[in-house]
């Protein structure tokens, strides 16, 4: 298998457009005061920061229809998929610093359509404690960080759906999604119906994280284009507080970092968000450090004695 790319690019995405909680807008700050730049360029990584994008401000006003702030998400996710789009053409790899996970949308948008047109198949990785599989009329709070993986798969307004011009951007069987342990009743159902593949925490207890990654990893090729959309609120909250929706139960360190290494050992990560990360809600930017450590791993820091 070829190594995974050697060019990244650091997209900041200021915005807690989709969120419940205000403080993600922060998050690219908080990684990059955490050495994120610094610790990718000792791996050997050729790192450019290309600062933050710009986007509307956060008006912080009730949902209207069963959407929060559309036209804000709207706006945030063309240009996080126009800059996504620039670099995967220019044969960098993206890694988006959110911001909240409804910027997912946008991110997976630009990977897909790269995929398509470059024949490659794609597997998204979904690393989250949420499933964010809601719909306006199922969602609980209107809150669009709890959608972009529905509208991904084509469910949700045009505005979003069609972001990339066809819908939808990616089918569900390219999806696999880890770490899963709150879901909400409406979206449970919509999983069942849509098929969606779902490595939950409870799948991690029966049969551990190693053959998890194993299964989530299986079908991947030469060929494929892995995209890892990292939300912290993955990890369990004892190591990573710093997070808008924490939620008990989560993988320890050792099970992160594992999963990381097994997606690093593919050799076929071409992709990568890094969201949710609240700042407001940390303690000393602890879960930044984390996150990067955990990303340290997805692009090859390894554990191994000999290796
Ligand atoms: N499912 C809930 C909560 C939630 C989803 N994603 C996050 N929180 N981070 C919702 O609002 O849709
Ligand atoms: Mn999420
Ligand atoms: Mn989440």
């Amino acid at each position: 298998m070829s190594p995974s790319p050697t060019a990244v690019t650091l997209i900041g995405a200021p915005t807690d457009i989709g969120a419940g909680y205000r403080g993600a807008r922060l998050g690219p700050e908080a990684l990059r005061i955490a050495g994120l730049s610094e610790s990718l360029r000792a791996l050997g990584l050729d790192v450019a920061d290309r600062g933050n994008l710009d986007g509307p401000p956060n008006p912080w006003t009730e949902p209207v229809d069963g959407y929060r702030h559309l036209d804000e998400v709207v706006a945030w996710n063309q240009s996080v998929m126009d800059a996504v789009g620039a670099e995967l053409r220019g044969g960098r790899m993206p890694i988006l610093l959110g911001g909240d996970h409804c910027l997912g949308l946008g991110s997976i948008t630009a990977v897909a359509r790269h995929c398509r047109e470059h024949g490659k198949k794609l597997r998204v990785l979904w690393l989250d404690a949420h499933a964010d599989f809601n719909t306006h009329d199922i969602t609980p709070t209107g809150n669009m960080h709890g959608m972009p993986v529905a509208c991904l798969i084509g469910l949700g307004p045009r505005e979003l759906t069609h972001l990339g011009g066809q819908a939808p951007a990616m089918q569900v069987d390219e999806m696999r999604q880890i770490g899963t342990r709150s879901v909400d009743a409406g979206e449970k159902q919509l999983i069942k119906r849509h098929g969606l593949p779902v490595y939950d925490m409870r799948k991690i207890g029966d049969i551990g994280i190693r053959r998890v990654m194993e299964q989530a990893l299986d079908g991947v090729d030469d060929n494929t284009h892995i995209h890892v959309s990292f939300d912290v609120d993955f990890l369990d909250p004892s190591i990573a507080p710093g997070v808008g929706t924490v939620v008990a139960g989560g993988p320890n360190y050792r099970e992160a970092q594992l999963a990381m290494e097994m997606i690093a050992e593919s050799g076929r990560v071409g992709s990568l968000d890094i969201v949710e990360l609240n700042p407001i809600l940390d303690r000393d930017n602890g879960t930044a450090l984390v996150a990067i450590d955990l990303v340290e791993s997805l692009f090859g820091k390894s554990t191994l004695v000999r290796d």
